[in-house]
């Protein structure tokens, strides 16, 4: 496997000979000030091209993370030629500099959801977390979303109440913040207001009807990925399920077998991220990658620990309840079968997908679950495990 590191760019408070001496080679970032839907031009791509080779510490930029799609794409709405256009355009001007990976996703609104940054953790560190009561108090009593009743268990609604009648108002904003930080970049943050407002433009929009405005993006993208030999792969929802009344997508076998029929091309193809699928009981994240296995172009490596009220908490990589170990016995299989068929691109590019915030994490003010050492140890171990591995299967 590639091992590659996340960097959000020269905002990142991580330094490209920090990543360097993690021991990872491929960088996978993306130009995030750029608004959706806008062309991604050669001069800003090569920009930050430049800026990783001027580091002269052995990185190159492999996979784009994300390219992001537009919302009025997900609604169906307005000037879709445009925006059907700039993308195509966005991903030509990244062939021609070579970067040929593209990582994405199709949630409305909001990349990944959690309530909390810093749940505390034995010795002192913090870990990102998703509680159901802490969602279940924020759709319910603060955007005052009632049908939300039916998205929990009792137990988790009336743990909310509880938390909500002793909240105060700046418990009310950190969870607010938490819930937004999923958002990189110059992504929209909302607050209550705003919200309410930008779901109630996805009124009406259900799952087929969204799963119809995916379909007529992936015809209009693909087929020109594949003439640019670009693998465009879809990251999954998380948490995988609906959230504020948004359906979700891109959460289980079945959608992931859905989206990679509805145009069967090998430039349509998965980000195989095992902390988002992992955080849904009925996924079984190796079955799910040996599934698949052909049309994986990026992995992303972690693991979560669910509990029976729906929350979840990002574990150590190898630990939660995803076993990594078979996980990675799955990618490496793949990647033998292809090196045997005499494929270039026989390797996956992984990484490690978010880290506890450990030692001196605390206090950089990195972006919240992408932290250095914590990603370091996951790295790490996932680097042993993949060294165990292979060495058995050789
Ligand atoms: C990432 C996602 O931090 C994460 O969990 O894996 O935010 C991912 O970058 C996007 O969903 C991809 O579009
Ligand atoms: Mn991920």
């Amino acid at each position: 496997m590639i091992e590659g590191w996340r960097w959000f760019g020269p905002v990142d408070k991580i330094t490209l000979p920090e990543v360097a001496q993690t021991g990872a080679t491929a960088v996978v970032t993306a130009l995030h000030d750029i608004p959706y839907g806008v062309v991604w031009s050669v001069e800003d791509i090569q920009e930050r091209q430049k800026i990783i080779l001027a580091a002269e510490v052995g990185l190159s930029w492999q996979v784009v993370e994300s390219l992001p799609i537009h919302e009025d794409i997900k609604k169906g709405t307005g000037d879709l030629g445009s925006l059907f256009a700039n993308y195509r355009q966005s991903m030509a001007n990244l062939a021609a500099c070579g970067v040929e990976t593209i990582c994405y996703n199709f949630m409305p609104l909001l990349d990944w959801t959690r309530t909390t940054l810093n749940a505390p953790l034995r010795g002192g560190g913090t870990a990102l977390r998703f509680s159901a009561p802490h969602m279940a108090a924020f759709e319910l009593f603060m955007l005052k979303r009632p049908e939300a009743e039916d998205d929990y268990t009792p137990e988790a609604i009336s743990a909310a109440k509880i938390w909500f009648q002793q909240s105060t108002v700046q418990m009310q904003d950190v969870l607010l913040n938490s819930i937004m930080a999923g958002l990189p970049g110059a992504y929209d943050r909302y607050s209550v207001d705003s919200l309410r407002n930008a779901l109630s433009g996805y009124d009406g929009l259900g799952r087929d009807a969204l799963r119809a405005n995916y379909e007529r993006f992936l015809q209009e993208v693909i087929p020109a990925a594949a003439d640019l030999g670009m693998k465009m792969c879809v990251h999954p929802d998380d948490p995988p399920r609906d959230i504020l009344g948004l359906p979700r997508i891109v959460s289980d076998a079945a959608d992931i077998d859905w989206i990679l029929s509805a145009v069967p091309d090998r430039a349509n193809g998965l980000t195989l991220c095992s902390g988002s699928l992992g955080a849904n009981p009925v996924n079984d994240v190796p079955a799910i990658a040996r599934q698949f296995a052909d049309r994986i172009h990026f992995a992303h490596l972690r693991n979560v620990s669910k509990e029976l009220d729906g929350s979840f908490q990002e574990a150590e990589h190898l630990t939660g309840d995803t076993d990594m170990v078979d996980l990675i016995a799955a990618l490496l299989a793949e990647e033998a079968r292809r090196a045997d068929e005499g494929r270039a691109d026989a390797q996956i590019v992984m990484r490690p997908d978010h880290g506890h915030e450990l030692g001196p994490d605390l206090g950089r003010g990195a972006h919240p679950g992408y932290p250095f050492v914590g990603r370091l140890r996951g790295l790490a171990e996932l680097r042993g495990v993949i060294a165990g591995l292979s060495h058995s299967l050789n």
